[in-house]
């Protein structure tokens, strides 16, 4: 079997990942780890920091610490909070570290031996004060675009022009703010024009099944003609050059980072690494837009003008760049939710931001998050439609069946299968195949768009089981059907249990804490026979007669609008906190985000709550019976543009229907799954027709919107409020 072997991008270690980088790079390729091994492939996901490179001097020297101080801190910090979010490296290495130099000189020697390099002479920016070589972001100087007095040598970051630091108007050194002299010095040079010729045309032009975006950017580069790059530069901080008489120099970052990703393979198999990378193994670089040069041209020169066997990208899924409240992120300006504050600040909250950032993962185009979209998708998505319908099988399940799964007559009238044919608009259903229809339909989908590296499309086609799930019981409504026909019900509930586990099997490389929570739910201890018949042996999957479920529990939680609003305001305040370097305070009042962005910053509640009404004595109070309930349904009431009417599991013989005047604030879809606290006594009333067998309780947040009154973690149905 050829092995796969997966490589992310090694994130620079001069500060946190965050968002960007995860929906970029790390996301998709975890998804497309766990679903190789689960698929039964030999893999091998390698990735580690990125720690050379100015960058990574420059915080250093911001901070007057040393470039190791800096990359020790955020080494760890990158490392703790992929491992905390379930990104399956199978090894997390360092640029840093002893084996990786040994690497990276032995290659660059290799290439040398065998006279690959030129060597050539040239002149570059050095500050006679320091006696040091200046690299491009070491010298500022005025942007002739903009006329910003302090633009990098290689880019504005005020208008975002690419610059060479002769085109800067009176440069000067980050150093020692002298003019920087041109001196000549010799370095090693790639020729990359001679390789296009010999062998990066025709390599490229036959890499027929890459994304267009890689595609275009790597031709725009051949057709420009490539250029003869420099593999060394004039610095302090980096993998010493090995050659004699060459202090002073180091290799250039982007010649030896590359490499890492075998170093890092030869830490985990100090045996076996080699294997890795000859012969037939696929190679696969999970990267972001900007890194395809790299991993498609320089890169690939390397390892073809190495030779010795060595394999080249099989694959580049590159992906464009993601937006945050319509601003570029930014590490320098702080623009940016950073992955370990996210990890602190929702701990409980992976999967919604691993759901979140592939629904939104910027595959073809560049794309955007917002904290409000966040909470849309979690809230319609995950606990509306995913959450909803686990929620909903589950309690059933504990009320009609003391949670065993019943063993069941056939009713062909009650195939799931059925409902997914009307569904899909396929009149070629047949009861015998139901099974397998639905196999075809809704988990071969799944697999067949990861294998395209169509993550978002994926992710979307899974939820679509659980869309029909929903479907399933809102047409059948076995909570009614099993007062005439508890066989049919029976039947119904465990179609809809085996959907379920077909769902819980199938997110599990999108979502693996909700899939092993859901797993566990369902009285799954070990899962791998099931991935088996699943991924490998493409069956659909049966629980078995009286398998017993653990108990019901929310596989997600609503995200309430104190928590976006939290987030928008801390955003606010690192821009109000940068406007002086980026933005005019004007810009800022513009740029806040959120509703009523302004006052966010500078929110404070004046208005003290209503007056109280007049004191009762208890045993007013104690009149009142209030129960915790489980809405099952809801639906809009006919020509009442206020009025839901929900249907509620408070653990009677029969669900209660509710009438409430909600219709304004929540969608039926957002309200299903709910806990509410019921006021059960109340006498019975007749709304538009329908008879309301109690109220909900609801409040009104900090913004005015209604929210439910409902407990924070799950309870059994029914349970009395004191
Ligand atoms: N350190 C990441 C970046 O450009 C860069 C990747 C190296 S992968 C070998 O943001
Ligand atoms: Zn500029």
């Amino acid at each position: 079997m050829a092995k796969t072997l997966i490589t992310a991008a090694l994130p620079y270690a001069n500060g946190p990942v965050h968002i960007g980088h995860l929906a970029g790079v790390y996301i998709p390729a975890d998804i497309y780890a766990r679903f190789q091994r689960l698929m039964g492939e030999e893999v091998l996901f390698v990735c580690g920091s990125d720690e050379h490179g100015v960058p990574i001097t420059m915080r250093a020297r911001k901070e007057g610490i040393t470039p190791q101080d800096v990359v020790n801190r955020y080494h760890t910090i990158i490392g703790n909070s992929f491992a905390d979010l379930g990104i399956s490296f199978d090894v997390y290495s360092r640029t840093s570290s002893a084996i990786h130099k040994e690497m990276a000189q032995e290659f660059f020697k290799n290439l040398l031996d065998k006279g690959v390099f030129e060597e050539i002479k040239s002149e570059q920016y050095y500050d006679a004060q320091e006696q040091q070589f200046l690299a491009d972001r070491y010298i500022l100087g005025t942007c002739p675009k903009c006329s910003n007095p302090d633009a990098y040598g290689d880019q504005c970051e005020k208008c975002g022009s690419t610059l060479s630091p002769s085109e800067l108007l009176s440069p000067r050194s980050a150093l020692s703010g002298t003019p920087p002299q041109l001196k000549e010095t010799t370095n090693w040079y790639l020729p990359l024009g001679q390789i296009q010729e010999s062998f990066l045309n025709d390599w490229i032009n036959s890499k027929t099944n890459w994304k267009s975006n890689v595609l275009g950017q790597c031709k725009s580069w051949l057709n420009d003609g490539l250029k003869s790059r420099a593999m060394t530069r004039d610095l302090d901080w980096g993998i010493p050059v090995p050659v004699p008489n060459a202090e002073g120099k180091v290799l250039y970052v982007w010649f030896e980072a590359p490499i890492g990703y075998i170093s890092a393979t030869k830490e985990k198999l100090p045996e076996d690494w080699q294997s890795w990378w000859t012969g037939d193994s696929k190679l696969i670089h999970f990267i972001g837009k900007d890194n395809i040069v790299f991993h498609c041209i320089i890169f690939p020169a390397m390892l073809h003008l190495r030779g010795d066997d060595y394999v080249v990208p099989t694959q580049v899924p590159a992906n464009e760049f993601l937006n945050l409240e319509g601003q570029k992120i930014s590490t320098s300006r702080n623009w940016a939710v950073w992955l370990n504050e996210y990890l602190e600040e929702l701990p409980n909250r992976k999967d919604e931001l691993r759901f979140v950032l592939t629904s939104i993962a910027p595959e073809t185009k560049d794309s955007e998050f917002t904290w409000k979209d966040f909470q849309t998708r979690v809230n319609s998505e995950l606990v509306g439609i995913l959450g909803n319908f686990a929620n909903r099988v589950m309690v059933l399940m504990h009320k009609y069946y003391t949670g065993s799964v019943p063993t069941v007559e056939f009713f062909e009238s009650y195939l799931i299968g059925k409902t997914a044919a009307s569904l899909l608009g396929k009149e070629n259903f047949v009861p015998t195949s139901n099974n397998r229809f639905l196999y075809e339909n809704y988990i071969a989908p799944v697999k067949q768009l990861i294998s395209e590296y169509r993550f978002r499309d994926a992710q979307f086609s899974l939820m679509e089981l659980a869309r029909l799930g929903n479907k399933y019981l809102a047409d059948l409504e076995p909570w009614k059907l099993i007062k005439s026909d508890e066989k049919a019900t029976a039947f119904i509930m465990r179609q809809s249990c085996d959907l379920l586990l077909n769902l819980a099997t199938i997110m599990e490389p999108f979502m693996p804490e909700a899939s092993k929570r859901l797993m566990k739910q369902l009285g799954v201890e070990d899962s791998r026979t099931l991935q088996q018949q699943c991924w490998i042996d493409n069956e659909w999957l049966s629980l078995t007669d009286g398998h017993c479920l653990n108990s019901a529990e929310l596989l997600f939680q609503k995200i309430e609008d104190d928590i976006v609003e939290a987030q928008i305001q801390k955003l606010n305040a690192s821009l109000i906190a940068n406007s002086t370097s980026a933005f005019t305070v004007g810009d800022v009042n513009e740029k806040l985000v959120g509703s009523n962005a302004a006052e966010t910053v500078i929110s404070s509640i004046e208005d003290s709550p209503e007056d109280i009404k007049p004191l009762i004595e208890f045993p007013d109070f104690a009149k009142i019976d209030l129960r915790v309930g489980t809405v099952i349904a809801c639906e809009k009431v006919e020509k009442a543009d206020k009025l839901l009417k929900l249907t509620v599991e408070l653990g009677e013989r029969e669900p209660r229907t509710i009438v409430s005047g909600i219709a304004l604030h929540f969608s039926p879809e957002e309200v299903i799954g709910n806990q509410v606290v019921v006021v059960a006594n109340l006498a019975p009333r007749k709304m538009r027709g329908i008879e309301s067998q109690g109220m909900i309780l609801m409040a009104e947040d900090a913004t005015g919107k209604l929210v439910f009154v409902s407990p924070k973690s799950m309870v059994i149905a029914g349970s009395g409020v004191s």
